[in-house]
């Protein structure tokens, strides 16, 4: 097996991205982890926004369940199916706690939000601010692990108007953004089918973010 290598990128201030974080055998053990998790009763489903609109992704929480109706996190899945969240698999604990150390920060999550895009997944622009002002202000970073299909990010300012630079997220990339980073607007703008790794088999692709609440 030949080791990744993993290229430091500071995308802004407080915003790394970890080119080729995971190798392919790590990447192989987080969507093993991913996988059983999906195979749970509490697995994934299409979060319905108070819009009524639905997401064009699937979504999974462990730790804490966010709520898409009203933006809160919760025990048990009140907007789904009223089943108590998962926990966060520690293997996948650590891999975040190690690319946070990696960029500069400290994290102890409790939340894991796998987002599992298809073909004509997407994510709006949006900022993360439903963890706790403490946290927050602390500037606790949002570690995101990607696998499978790259993914088009968009990486804006602390107003939505503010300039979005675009690059994509690969299979076994990380990103972590905290400090004065960790309110900036982002999202996935489209997805390029077919491009993860053949040997991975992954259906799509799989966003994993950490959060500490
Ligand atoms: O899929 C991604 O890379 C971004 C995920 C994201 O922004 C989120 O879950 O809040």
């Amino acid at each position: 097996m030949t080791a990744a290598i993993s290229a430091h990128t500071e995308i802004a201030d407080g915003a790394v991205l970890l080119r080729s974080w995971l190798s392919s055998v790590a990447q192989r053990e987080v969507l093993e982890a991913v996988r059983r998790l999906g195979e749970s009763e509490a697995g994934f489903y299409t979060p319905v926004l108070r819009s009524g609109a639905r997401m064009r992704v699937r979504m999974l929480c462990c730790g804490h369940h966010w709520n898409a109706r009203t933006y809160r996190y919760e025990s048990i899945r009140t907007d789904v199916d009223g089943l108590p969240a998962q926990a966060i698999p520690e293997s996948l604990a650590t891999r975040a706690r190690g690319a946070a150390a990696a960029s500069g920060f400290a994290i102890n999550p409790d939340v894991l939000i796998v987002n599992w895009y298809g073909a004509e997944g997407r994510l709006g622009l949006h900022v993360d601010k439903d963890e706790r002002p403490e946290t927050i202000e602390a500037g606790v970073p949002i570690v995101s692990i990607s696998i499978g299909d790259s993914g088009l990010f968009e990486f804006g300012g602390l107003r939505r108007r503010d300039p979005v630079r675009r690059f994509w997220l690969e299979s076994g990339d990380a990103f972590v953004f905290g400090g004065p980073a960790r309110l900036r607007y982002h999202g996935i703008a489209r997805i390029a089918p077919g491009t993860g790794p053949a040997e991975l088999g992954v259906p799509g692709r799989y966003n994993l973010t950490f959060r500490q609440y």
